[in-house]
């Protein structure tokens, strides 16, 4: 049984990373031509995984400075939070591992993360090295993330990375929804018992 077939998911990190990139090719499969995002901007994208048709309600909100402090507010009812960095740009990784990541560990429980993805983005650029970065994440985040390597601009993992992630996602939903079920069981066994 399904019960969910909408997800939302936002996407964090610092500007000009390619956070608007990643969505225009994933909804429009089409690169260019962006502006620096104003606050927040949303997209759903329909797909189908596993014979299911389901929604990515992806919320993609502003890497700038003077938008950081209302970032937070898009965080209530994430299933998913898509961090992005720019392979090509140190500062980007270093902002990552200091300031976007401790704020999603800030914000939610531990224990009851959101499903998280690293995007690190630009790879069509890669100039530098970026060994042991997927680690240092892990080291933070634990090994439950998803890390992929991707270009908005040539279109390489994007839609893997976002069927990874559906896939995951609806994977728990069903969880969820069975553990509400075998509980509802254990409650009607309990009055049958107590009627008898
Ligand atoms: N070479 C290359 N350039 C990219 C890629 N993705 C994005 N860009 C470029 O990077 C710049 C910033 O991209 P955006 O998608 O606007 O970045 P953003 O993270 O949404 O930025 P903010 O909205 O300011 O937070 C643009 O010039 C894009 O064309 C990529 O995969 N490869
Ligand atoms: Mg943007």
């Amino acid at each position: 049984m399904f019960s969910n077939n909408s997800f939302k998911i936002i996407l964090i990190g610092k500007s000009a990373v390619g956070k608007s990139s990643l969505i225009h090719r994933l909804c429009f499969n089409k690169f260019g031509d962006i502006e620096s995002t104003i606050g927040c901007a949303f997209n759903r994208k329909h797909m189908y995984v596993n014979d299911k048709k389901i929604a990515l309600d992806c919320w993609d909100t502003a890497g700038q400075e003077r938008f950081k402090s209302i970032i937070p507010m898009y965080f209530k009812g994430v299933s998913s939070v898509l961090l992005v960095y720019d392979v090509t740009r140190k500062d980007s990784f270093n902002e990552l591992i200091n300031y976007w990541i401790p704020l999603v560990l800030d914000y939610y429980d531990r224990d009851n993360l959101p499903q998280i993805v690293i995007a690190a983005n630009k790879i069509d650029l890669l100039e530098f090295n970026i060994d042991g970065h997927e680690e240092k994440i892990k080291g933070l985040l634990g090994d439950n993330i998803l890390y992929f390597k991707t270009s908005a601009k040539n279109n390489i993992n994007i839609i893997p990375m976002f069927k990874k992630l559906a896939s995951l996602l609806i994977e728990e939903d069903e969880e969820e929804e069975e553990t509400i079920i075998l509980s509802g069981w254990e409650d009607e066994e309990q009055s049958l018992c107590c009627y008898y």
